[in-house]
């Protein structure tokens, strides 16, 4: 495995190459053109800069997370083919400086969802906390306001300015489609971009919708083991794989994440790792905590030993951390514990590794 770390290029994040570099054992950062709208071609020659920006600082530039999914392809309209074009060039692009894998999501109009994006935990740190209450009676518009107001100025993704606009237009039209119809709107994207991920040599790999079962009655389908398996047997190909978030999938108590590992895993099927964890306050609400687990909810080794016993080659980023030791910044993305978060999974790995000679 190859260790990563998601920064925001283009003067999107306040952690630098610099202190990126410093982390043990970081190969390199996950990245993306942030104020590239949806749908546009990412140009060749700011791909080319930000892959000399990134190696000065001898890191690799191999994931990118994400290349969002136009809504008219998921939607199914009849301009999709335009914009699946245009991705199609981006890929293309992107496999010109070397990219090796793509992390992106199926959900409708909104990315993940949280109630809070700074709850206090009692040491002192504060981290993104779900209630299923509050999402059940908030409507969307005034989640997107909460989420701006708590954000501290930073666009997080997911919740970028361009997809917020047209919010309700769009949660509108997702009215008329079935979860049958959405799944083929998901078949059509894939046969249409996977025989190009084949030639450029480049994996897709598609995020569990977080959390993963249906919010604001829109649908949401990468949200189990079974519909896993139906999404990756909708195009068989090895270029077509999924990103493993341990802490989306894990949201639902149902999902058994170590199992779900080891089945996709050991196919060749998960080309990249999201791990942190998760404490449970109730069935459904939770908050991001350390990603030890004596912290959280999760048995981590378990899920470590999971990707180890399958020989995972991929690439491994520690997902959100908690804000601590007075850091301010983009709600889990700060510095500090998402940096002892992938030195804990070095060791977990480390570990693993020695005893299983
Ligand atoms: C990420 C997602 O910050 C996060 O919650 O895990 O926003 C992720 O980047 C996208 O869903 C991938 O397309
Ligand atoms: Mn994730």
């Amino acid at each position: 495995m190859k260790m990563v770390f998601r920064w925001f290029a283009g003067g999107y994040d306040k952690i630098t190459l610099e202190q990126i570099r410093q982390i043990p054992g970081m190969s390199g950062v996950v990245t993306s053109l942030l104020d590239i709208p949806v749908g546009e071609v990412w140009p060749l020659e700011r791909l080319e800069a930000l892959k000399k920006e990134i190696e000065n600082y001898g890191l690799e530039v191999e994931v990118i997370e994400s290349v969002n999914i136009h809504e008219d392809i998921k939607l199914g309209e009849k301009t999709r083919d335009k914009y699946i074009e245009a991705y199609i060039e981006t890929m293309k692009n992107l496999s010109q400086i070397g990219v090796k894998v793509i992390c992106y999501n199926f959900m409708p109009v909104l990315d993940w969802a949280r109630s809070e994006l700074a709850r206090p935990l009692s040491d002192g740190s504060n981290t993104m906390a779900y209630k299923h209450e509050h999402i059940l009676n908030i409507d969307p518009q005034n989640l997107a306001n909460e989420v701006g107001k708590q954000s501290g100025g930073f666009e997080l993704p997911g919740w970028e300015p361009d997809r917020l606009k047209e919010m309700s237009i769009t949660i509108d039209k997702y009215r008329s489609i079935s979860e049958d119809q959405y799944w083929k709107n998901i078949k059509y994207f894939l046969d249409s971009v996977i025989p190009y991920a084949e030639k450029y040599d480049i994996k897709l790999a598609i995020h569990p919708d977080d959390p993963p079962w249906p919010i604001f009655n829109l649908v949401r389908v990468i949200t189990s083991r079974d519909n896993i398996r139906k999404f990756l047997d909708l195009n068989k190909s090895p270029y077509n794989g999924v990103t493993l978030c341990t802490g989306s999938l894990g949201a639902n108590k149902n999902n058994d994440i170590p199992a779900i590992i080891r089945e996709f895993s050991g196919e060749g099927r998960v080309h990249f790792a999201h791990i942190r964890n998760l404490k449970f306050e109730s069935n459904k609400d939770f908050y991001e905590s350390a990603h030890l687990s004596r912290c959280g909810s999760f048995d981590m080794f378990e899920i470590v030993k999971a990707f180890y016993d399958t020989d995972f080659t991929g690439y491994i980023r520690p997902d959100h951390g908690r804000m601590i030791w007075g850091e301010t910044g983009r709600a889990g993305y700060g510095l500090y514990d998402r940096a002892m978060g992938a030195t804990y999974i070095h060791g977990l790995w480390e570990a693993i590794d020695k005893m299983s000679r």
